[in-house]
């Protein structure tokens, strides 16, 4: 049985992934709660009730690992993010009913009875494991506090994620060569008693709940291979003094706290509870989101039908942790009487300038950096709606962004915008006494019925491309009809296309408003329009605007050169330093922790390709000859730099590159490379680098040819 459509008469809940409360917020942090503010004004744009919720994840070791680095307690620690998170979510026009944090007492108080609804219903399970434990500090390991390799993947991963490879979580005890990152010492396995949800109970309802989920393509295929075969069990405590207690009334789990998996998602709810709670259960009912057929029940008797008395769940999360939403949450839904989600949308990663994102690299654009340079959020929010499907990745980069608003924003919208009101206002005072014609009025029409679409597929990029579509039939419009040219010959077909481009003009401003919803604000005021555009319908856009309005003004400001240069700087000075910084780092040190323990996956992603092309002419300004290195040495002070001396035929160059620990210096003479020969010149630790070798990926796997061209050789 399929859905209804949207708008359901049943209440909806739109939920963005927790942030970790451990670090500052960056632009990849942001895609998701774009998207997820967007989608939930859309919804209630189309006429659905919706709730817009999250929280900061204050628990588990990425908390308690950063707070330990700083010397601070973690609930201090995670609470001062919490508060900046929370102040910076709305200078994004992302605006939560309600943003709580997994420590305060509805989350403590719901996870602790959700774990006594599992124990009840029989779904979990005491046994003794082995987990990693730290023999110099004599301290169990759980998750960040241990890294090794993915027994699925043979990648480097963390104690609980294996997140530079197959993105699988891994449970305590799987990791292979386990290493502290507490002293870098390899860790031995301990025996422990621990307590475990036995997802195996689920497995059919999981198979059918996939087959009902809605939602982006990855959410709903790739946990297809997670639940084949017999689903192990979840272990749902950890030796740590950081999180929920085990609930002390069920027995045997004392001194254990819950996992961060398990209070996290639960935080949903509680956040829809607190929401609830402040607006009253006549004005939204959480219990009918979120509890089976508005109470609890428990057991196994639901049957695997849609329930349509239920409300609707939908999830925006990133695509790392859609094992969490898709297998276990729904599993530790069901386990407690609760309704099930019916849509995840999980959100593709945002890279920078071709690479991906970095924090320990320092290659990120900050939230605080964003607003800093004094752009409209809105801007950000078009940039990343609009960049790419929300189940892709979006490249970020100053340039392009400076592109997009100019090319887009300003010279489209702003500018249709902006001519038409300029010329009602002075012509007409405001909107023309005229009808507005029909095929302008079908061209809304059309715009409606493809945004009402658009929501019930979840395309995010679609609806934010609606009004601007819409606009540049505007402009094509204008330039077609020349008003200018009609006032005085033809004052009556002036008055007909002024009043069309009003219309339109408002029309742009009501389909805008999910993605833009500031800069819709402000043109509602422009039309002098009254209240607020966010609590119109769609039908509005149809409907005419006010008969006098005043001078208008830009609605958009160009973005300028000098203000990209000098951000591009910034970004490339950082990136720089800190790939200096670590070099020196790992020179001296040793320690394994080299991580930050941040949230983002800071994998080398295979990026998508980027949409720009270069000329012929372009690529032939790139001067790639085929090469031989002659000699390679170790550059001193940075233990990832090689000094190498490349013979490209009519000359010998040295170039830096940061081959030291992927190669062994001894093996790359004699090695034919490719050599960008036309690169900058730049200076690495006091050697000049005249050139670059190309290799792919993060093992540097070396570039080269398979026939014998001679050295020197041009790449064409
Ligand atoms: N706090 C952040 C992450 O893994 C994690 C999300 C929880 S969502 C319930 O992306
Ligand atoms: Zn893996």
């Amino acid at each position: 049985m399929s859905h209804d459509e949207f708008p359901t008469d049943q209440p909806a809940v739109v939920t963005c992934g927790l942030p970790y409360a451990n670090g500052d917020l960056h632009v990849g942090h942001l895609r998701t709660y774009v998207d997820g503010d967007a989608l939930s004004r859309a919804l209630r744009r189309i006429g659905q009730q919706t709730a817009f919720v999250s929280g900061s994840d204050m628990h588990g070791t990425p908390v308690a690992v950063n707070a330990a680095e700083e010397g601070v307690a973690p609930r201090e620690f995670a609470l001062d993010f919490h508060e900046t998170y929370a102040e910076t979510f709305p200078q994004f026009n992302i605006e939560f009913d309600n943003y709580g944090h997994t420590d305060d007492e509805t989350n403590v108080e719901l996870t602790q009875e959700f774990v006594r609804s599992w124990v009840e219903n029989d779904h979990v399970h005491e046994k003794e494991i082995e987990v990693a434990w730290d023999t110099e500090e004599d301290q169990p390991l759980p998750d960040r506090y241990v890294e090794g390799t993915c027994p699925y993947c043979g990648e480097q991963a963390r104690g609980d994620e294996c997140d530079e490879g197959c993105q699988r979580h891994l449970e305590p005890g799987e990791i292979e060569d386990p290493v502290s990152t507490l002293t870098g010492n390899p860790a031995e396995y301990r025996t422990r008693e621990h307590k475990f949800l036995r997802l195996a109970d689920f497995q059919e309802y999981l198979q059918g709940f996939l087959d009902r989920l809605e939602g982006t393509d990855n959410a709903k295929n790739q946990p297809r291979e997670w639940i084949e075969g017999e689903l192990q069990d979840l272990c749902i405590t950890r030796d740590m003094d950081w999180g929920v207690d085990y609930p002390e009334d069920v027995d045997g789990g004392d001194e254990l706290v819950l996992y961060v998996w398990v209070d996290a998602p639960i935080e949903y709810v509680a956040s829809t509870k607190q929401y609830a709670e402040r607006v009253g259960d006549d004005e939204y009912d959480w219990e009918q989101v979120w509890k089976v057929d508005g109470e609890e029940r428990h057991g196994t008797a639901w049957d695997d039908e849609w329930s349509d008395e239920n409300g609707e769940i939908i999830h925006v999360i990133g695509r790392d942790i859609i094992q969490h939403h898709a297998v276990f949450w729904p599993a530790m839904l069901r386990g407690a009487g609760y309704n099930e989600p019916r849509s995840i949308l999980a959100t593709g990663f945002v890279g920078i300038d071709g690479n991906a994102l970095s924090t320990s690299r320092n290659r990120a654009v900050w939230a605080d950096e964003y607003l800093d340079a004094g752009f409209h959020p809105d801007l950000f929010r078009y940039y990343i709606a609009t960049g790419a499907q929300i189940d892709t990745d979006v490249d970020f980069s100053w340039d392009h962004f400076q592109e997009r608003v100019n090319g887009e924003l300003v010279g489209n919208v702003g500018n249709f915008i902006y001519r038409s009101l300029l010329f009602a206002e002075r012509n007409y005072d405001g909107t023309p006494d005229a009808t507005v014609s029909d095929d302008v009025r079908e061209r809304i029409e059309d715009a409606i019925e493809n945004f009402e679409a658009a929501v019930r597929e979840y395309d995010i990029r679609e609806l934010a491309e609606i009004a601007i579509k819409l606009s540049n039939y505007g402009n094509e419009y204008i330039q077609r009809n020349e008003p200018w040219n009609l006032v005085d010959d033809d004052p009556e077909e002036a008055e007909q296309v002024i009043r069309d481009c009003v219309q339109l003009t408002k029309a742009v401003a009501v389909l805008m408003q999910p993605v833009l919803p500031g800069k819709a604000e402000r043109l509602w005021g422009q039309l002098g329009e009254q209240g607020s555009v966010a609590d119109v319908t769609l039908d509005s856009a149809l409907e005419a605007p006010p008969a006098e309005f005043d001078d208008p003004a830009e609605l958009f400001e160009q973005v300028e050169d000098d203000h990209i240069e000098a951000l591009n700087e910034e970004l490339q000075e950082r990136v720089e330093e800190a790939s200096e910084a670590s070099a020196e780092a790992s020179n001296g040190g040793g320690e394994a922790a080299e991580d930050e323990g941040d949230d983002d996956a800071e994998t080398a992603d295979l990026q998508p390709l980027v949409e720009d092309r270069i000329s012929f002419e372009d690529f032939e300004g790139v001067d790639m000859r085929v090469g031989e290195i002659r000699s390679a040495e170790p550059v001193e002070g940075a233990d990832k730099l090689l000094r190498l001396e490349v013979d490209i035929g009519h000359e010998v160059r040295q170039v830096v590159a940061g081959l030291r620990q992927l190669h062994d210096a001894e093996d790359l003479p004699g090695t034919r490379v490719i050599l960008l020969a036309n690169m900058e010149k730049a200076e690495l630790f006091g050697i000049e680098s005249n050139g670059m070798v190309l290799a792919a990926g993060e093992e540097a796997d070396l570039l080269t040819t398979h026939e014998d061209a001679p050295l020197g050789t041009r790449i064409k």
